[in-house]
Order: structure tokens, then sequence, then C-alpha cells
């Protein structure tokens, strides 16, 4: 997974040249190129190979998840969204460039993003299946994806089912359109596309209730006190709604169905999404 993501960095770095006018280019490459996990790619990658494709097929894709990912960030830090100083311990897009150069910078990574995908996949890959994946990651990201998990947070009041609504949108479903984008792109057939999504969703809500978990128990570790930050806050999480041995608890039964998930495939070619959905739960950061 670690070459895997070494390549999407590669990759990625290759696909926005410095070109001119330097400063819009320079404000998206400044985003997408400063660090992160490279979650997204790297598991439409392994999907691709999963269902038998070579992952040349669907690096295009991976780059694009990347691309996406990264405008929500520099649009999510800006000051009538979050309004952060520091991303990925660097300063965000806006502190560093400027706020309309920042909104600019988000705007044509989206954009980009798109174009990336229909120029670059290769030609081995039948138009068909890259009009599918591309419609699967519009609506990723638009108003029934992204969009619809961001607008229902900015106004929510923090109770339960604005909760789930809130993870799927803005977390998991770019996380499962990366994983099913992969899996087209690689060739599956469609009962395969679907089982590729069912682990995927479960990996989404497993990476948010992580997120959670790490939330109270790593700003416990920081301030040396019992309660970390989000018990104390308004906003709901899993450790608030389930105990955090509760929370603990659903983590690992998300793992187990996630990875049943994958008993239909060759146990080789599953196997780094397998070790994936372990990673993700035992993540640290
Ligand atoms: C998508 C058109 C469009 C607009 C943006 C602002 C916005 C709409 C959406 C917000 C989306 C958002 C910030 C979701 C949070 C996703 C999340 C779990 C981020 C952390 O992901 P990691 O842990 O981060 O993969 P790294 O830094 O490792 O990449």
């Amino acid at each position: 997974m670690l070459t895997k993501a070494d390549r999407v960095n590669a990759a990625l770095d290759q696909s926005i040249p410095l070109a001119h006018p330097i400063k819009i280019h320079e404000a998206m490459r400044y985003s997408l190129l400063a660090g992160g996990k490279r979650v997204r790619p790297v598991l439409c990658l392994a999907a691709c190979e999963m269902v038998g494709g070579d992952e040349s097929l669907a690096l295009p894709m991976a780059c694009a998840t990347e691309m996406i990912h990264t405008m929500s960030l520099i649009h999510d830090d800006l000051p009538c969204m979050d309004n952060d100083d520091l991303r990925r311990g660097l300063p965000t897009n806006h502190k560093k460039y400027g706020e309309d150069t920042a909104i600019l910078a988000g705007d044509a990574l989206l954009s980009f993003s798109f174009e990336h995908v229909a120029v670059r996949t290769p030609k081995t890959v039948s138009p068909d299946r890259v009009v599918r994946a591309i419609a699967e990651l519009g609506s990723a990201v638009g108003s029934a994806g992204l969009v619809a998990g961001q607008i229902v947070d900015i106004a929510s009041e923090g109770d339960e089912d604005d909760l789930e609504y809130i993870h799927i949108h803005k977390t998991a479903r770019l996380l499962e359109a990366a994983v099913v984008c992969g899996a087209i792109l690689g060739g599956a057939d469609d009962e395969s596309v679907e089982r590729a999504r069912r682990y995927s969703r479960c990996v989404g809500l497993l990476f948010q209730v992580v997120d959670d978990i790490l939330d109270v128990t790593k700003s416990s570790e920081e301030l040396g006190k019992t309660a970390g930050k989000d018990l104390a806050s308004d906003k709901a999480t899993y450790p608030k709604l389930l105990g955090l041995e509760g929370a603990r608890r659903f983590a690992a039964e998300l793992v187990d169905r996630a990875n049943g998930e994958l008993a239909g495939f060759d146990p080789a070619k599953a196997a780094p999404l397998y070790h994936f959905a372990n990673y993700i739960a035992t993540r640290q950061n």
C-alpha cells in the first residue's frame, strides 16, 4: 500500500505542472502535494487490482479522487466554513495565497479531476466504463454527496441522525466512489462492483468511527485529561453515542463486515483491501 501511495504521489506531481498562470497552479500544487495519507487513491488502485485489472487503468481516477479530496479540504478550511489556519501541519491554502486564490484553486482542482480521468485513462478501458466511473465520481461529490454532507453539517445541531448523514456524505461517499471506480475501471462485473461497494461502505463508516475515537483518546493524552475534547463539545460523535468501549466494539464489527464482503474475491488479490480495513481500524492519525 505504501508503494502505491508513492506511485500516486509521483503521478499527482506530474499531473499539474507549474504552467502559466503560475499563481493558480502553484496554489493547486501546494495543497495537492502537501502530504496526506492518500487513502482514497490507494483504495482505488487496490480495488482495480482486486478485480484483475492492472493498476495503470485506475491511476488517473486515483489521482482524481485525491484532487477532489484536496479541493474539499481547501474549501472546508475557508473563513466562511471552518476557518482553519493549519492543514496537514502547514498554513491552509487561503492563509498562504489569499481567499480568492484558494477558492479558485479548489474550483480548478475539481474540474481538472474529471478532465484528467477522461483524457488520461488508458484507451484499453472501454468508453462505457470510463463514463460509468465519471458518473459515480460526480454523484459522490455534488449535492447528493460531499456537498450534501457539508451543508447538513453547517446547519446541524448535532443529533444522531444528522451525524450518520454527515459522515456518510462527507467521508464515506468519496471513499466508496474511489473503490467502486477502481473496480469499474479494472473490469469488474456488476456483482463484484456491488460487493466492492458494500466493503467500501463499511470502511467509510469505520474511518469516521476511528476518527471520533482518536479525537477523544488523542486529546485526552495531549491534555492529560480523562475526557477528550469531543466528549465535551456539542458535536455528536460515536464515543458520545456509544461510549468509548462501545465505539471500539462497533469499529471491530465494521472490520469484520468489510472483510466478509471480500470473501468472494481471489484472496491474494483481495489481501491489500483486507489489510487496509485493519490499518484504518488501528491507525493513530
Ligand atoms: C466537494 C464541490 C465540493 C465542495 C466542497 C467543503 C466541502 C464541500 C466539503 C467538506 C468535506 C470534508 C472536509 C470532509 C472531511 C473528510 C475527511 C474525513 C478528511 C480527513 O481525511 P484524511 O484523514 O486526511 O484522509 P489526509 O490529510 O490524510 O488526506
